[in-house]
């Protein structure tokens, strides 16, 4: 994997997660994006041709690598870790880090441990009674640049998982409109 690409997941993994201000943060274009609660990967593919998925990494951690707050939000939980980069036309966008615990894994969703290129947004919210919530945000720095970043829960047939986004610089969201 290139340099960069890990410094994006590492750069997730120490970002200091906020709640929103939504009243703020609705009325502006990054706001629009960082509050999306249906589909990042749609709202991504509507502003290319073709989206791309590079499975950065897939590996499972014990409970016991779990902070605090992520077992607050997914439980007590083994997890599969799943990090990739989503890529407009080429260009990277988004570096995503998901943890799915064991048990969200069973039944339907076994299949999510499976998706390779497949991006995950899109197997999701394939399915009716998909859902987001306790959405969170950042401000970080990765190689000089600020960027934001997101975390929310995602729910399928009421089993968890936990998303992070990191926006890389050429993605849309900081882009002028029109
Ligand atoms: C993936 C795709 C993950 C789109 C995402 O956020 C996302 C994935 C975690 O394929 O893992 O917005």
């Amino acid at each position: 994997m290139s340099n960069f690409k890990r410094l994006y997941v590492e750069a997730l993994l120490a970002a200091n997660w906020v709640a929103p201000d939504w009243q703020l943060l609705e009325k502006t274009k990054e706001g629009g994006w960082l509050l999306e609660r249906h589909s990042m990967t749609e709202r991504l593919k509507a502003c290319c041709r073709t989206l791309t998925v590079e499975v950065l990494g897939l590996h499972e951690v014990g409970k016991e690598v779990l902070s605090n707050n992520e077992r607050e939000l997914l439980g007590d939980q083994a997890c599969l870790v799943r990090e990739v980069v989503l890529s407009g036309d080429d260009t990277p966008w988004l570096c995503a880090r998901t943890l799915v615990p064991m048990s969200t894994l069973t039944e339907r969703e076994q299949d999510i441990a499976d998706l390779g290129a497949v991006p995950l947004g899109q197997r999701v919210f394939n399915q009716a009674n998909a859902r987001r919530d306790a959405i969170e945000v950042a401000h970080l720095v990765c190689d000089g640049q600020a960027l934001l970043a997101r975390r929310s829960r995602l729910w399928v047939n009421d089993k968890p998982m936990l998303v992070s986004e990191l926006f890389l610089p050429h993605a849309p969201i900081y882009q002028e409109e029109g």
